[in-house]
């Protein structure tokens, strides 16, 4: 599925702004149009728009409705809705006519719909979105606060993880058209870079509709000099590959984050059918040895785990605050962000591409528990979603060059025999997907993990000083929790073999809590805890990088340990620095490897 575009053949229109809401209090006919409860924004999450308890817990059936009209220029053309992401369920309906759905909150889906609408007058748009979940869904919910959910188990909602299940209309929705006869369905670029330099880029992609002596016309456009520097034509029916020499490729890096454009034509015969510009980076990344080689060098990722969590649009698509997250990232000298815990927007993955920002993009598979998958029949059930929730992902964002690694899972029971066949197969299904990026997937079982064998590098969550081994102690500062995190990373290093992300740790902190000697909850304790683990974790030579827990406080559902939230951020919810993040930007000012340039 391709990202909208405005092309010379291709119109965009924004159906985002004011729509009206309603809760499905029984079955009805909500998607003829309804009467509305409220007036709702989109994109929003719409649970903390509201004062009443009734809508920002409200699970079920919620209705949004707008219209639209079509306007006479763009009649005669393919139309289509696309929405960014609606959390968890979406059924999508068009003059009270089903035109499509989808499951899954965080990836885009699409429906056409050409012969549906009216041209002549209004249209009635209605969205059911659903936030059910249940053992078999990604993410699991809905278990029943189980005692086996451990530090979840009591909590309002009743979700097994530790963020606020937000939900709505949570990105963008468009109408766009393409034209009617054929279009450009989807492209995927694939780059290789020779020792001499040279780049070869593969252009492939798939057509729609029917159309005679179709052929194919790319040009490559570089971004810093911008002129056609190579291009390659090909005759074809639906499919079609294009390969394109690049001498002298400039490379996408942290530093210089290159991106050039495939220009690509199709035409039928002499006329131009359909057009679209899909950028890309040319780099390697790959994981040899105790390194992760970016363009063949070794990188070193500092940064954070994060979520797309926001004062009153909680998981809303936002430009202003994903630009102010960019920069506060800069201002803190990382490199880098897990997308924890579900795949976030491609307008923000876009920006990491521009940004030179790396990303590892995580499945929406957070808190997979074994102990409610013992039915085979269940399992498969939960891994036919989970598996799909991946290949939309690398569909999605396979020509990214900000992400540097899929991760397939966070937290599993992966302790549990059925896991480690379940994840194996998942690793083997990404690897069929996308060959050319490391596959990981984040474990905390340190003693009995029997999964990680299956991934290129393994992420650990590891909270000492905070989860058990609390307080300074008597001695030197923190003695027990270093001894921890030192036996914890060598003892999955000796096992596995492979190089290790410390993929999250911390300490929660009260913004301006202090207290001399530190404790927990205030800026000291999380401030000291944190650079203290730092210089164990460098240490080890065979750890790749220092993800800190989290980069902002974010909300969670209602529980004892959570006051407010969850406040491991490094800043606050509003985006401001606690006392850490200034640690963090003088540490991490200093490159982990020499620089070799
Ligand atoms: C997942 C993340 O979503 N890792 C958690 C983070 C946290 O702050 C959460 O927000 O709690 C930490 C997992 C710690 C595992 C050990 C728990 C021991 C409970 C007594």
């Amino acid at each position: 599925m391709l990202y909208p575009q405005l092309t010379p053949t291709r119109c965009v229109v924004s159906l985002n702004g004011m729509w009206e809401l309603a809760r499905e209090h029984e079955p009805g006919n909500h998607h003829k149009g309804f009467k509305a409860e409220k007036h709702v924004a989109v994109p929003a999450s719409y649970n903390d728009l509201y004062a009443e308890e009734g809508f920002r817990m409200w699970k079920d059936g919620m209705w949004y409705q707008r219209t639209f009209a079509v306007p006479k220029t763009l009649q005669g053309e393919r139309l289509v809705l696309r929405f960014g992401a609606v959390a968890y369920r979406a059924r999508v309906f068009v003059n009270g006519r089903e035109v499509g759905g989808h499951e899954g909150g965080h990836l885009p889906f699409e429906c056409e719909v050409t012969d549906v609408v009216d041209c002549t007058g209004l249209n009635v748009l209605c969205v059911r979105c659903e936030n059910r979940l249940s053992a078999t869904t990604v993410p699991m919910g809905e278990l029943r606060n189980a005692g086996e959910n451990g530090q979840f188990a009591g909590q309002y909602p009743d979700v097994p993880f530790d963020f606020f299940p937000y939900a709505g209309i949570q990105r963008d929705v468009c109408l766009y058209t393409t034209p009617r006869a054929a279009w450009l369905e989807s492209v995927r670029v694939t780059t290789a870079v020779s020792a001499d330099g040279v780049a070869t880029v593969t252009v492939a992609g798939r057509v729609g509709g029917v159309g005679e002596n179709l052929s194919v016309i790319v040009g490559c456009m570089s971004r810093q000099t911008p002129k056609v520097i190579a291009g390659g034509h090909e005759s074809i029916s639906d499919n079609f590959t294009v390969d394109i020499r690049i001498p002298d490729a400039e490379l996408w890096d942290v530093f210089r984050p290159n991106l050039y454009d495939a220009d690509i034509t199709l035409l039928s015969g002499e006329d131009v059918v359909d057009t679209y510009k899909q950028r890309f980076g040319i780099r390697t990344i790959r994981v040899t040895g105790n390194r992760l080689l970016l363009n063949g060098r070794p990188v070193y990722l500092q940064g954070f785990g994060r979520h797309e969590d926001f004062p009153i649009i909680g998981r809303g698509l936002c430009h202003a605050a994903n630009v102010r997250d960019h920069e506060l990232l800069k201002w803190v000298n990382a490199n880098s962000y897990r997308t924890t815990h579900y795949p976030y927007s491609e307008e923000l993955v876009r920006l990491a591409d521009e940004q030179g920002i790396l990303l590892i993009a995580e499945a929406p598979a957070v808190s997979v528990n074994f102990d409610h998958l013992q039915d085979e029949n269940v399992r498969r059930e939960l891994y036919d979603r989970h598996s799909t929730a991946l290949t939309e992902l690398i569909d999605r964002d396979f020509n990214a060059p900000s992400v540097i690694a899929w991760s397939v899972a966070n937290e599993a029971t992966t302790n549990r025999p059925a896991a480690r066949d379940y994840f194996a197969t998942l690793a083997g299904h990404v690897r069929r997907l996308d060959a050319t990026r490391p596959v990981t997937m984040v474990t905390c079982k340190v003693e009995d993990d029997l999964v990680m064998d299956a991934f290129d590098m393994v992420g650990v969550n590891f909270y000492p000083g905070w989860y058990h081994e609390p307080g300074l102690g008597l001695g030197e500062p923190f003695a027990s929790a270093k001894a921890s995190m030192r036996h914890a990373l060598e003892t999955l290093h000796q096992k596995f073999n492979k190089p290790i992300l410390v993929a999250e740790f911390g300490a929660d902190c009260l913004a301006g809590l202090h207290s001399l000697p530190a404790e927990q909850w205030s800026e000291e304790y999380q401030a000291d805890l944190i650079m203290t683990l730092i210089d164990v974790i460098r240490e080890c030579d065979f750890v790749i990088g220092e993800h800190v827990w989290n980069f902002a406080d974010f909300r969670t559902a209602q529980n004892f340990p959570r006051a407010g939230g969850n406040r491991k951020g490094a800043f606050t919810r509003d985006r401001q620095p606690k006392m850490v993040a200034h640690f963090l930007r003088r540490r991490w000012a200093v490159p982990r490897y020499p620089v070799t340039e």
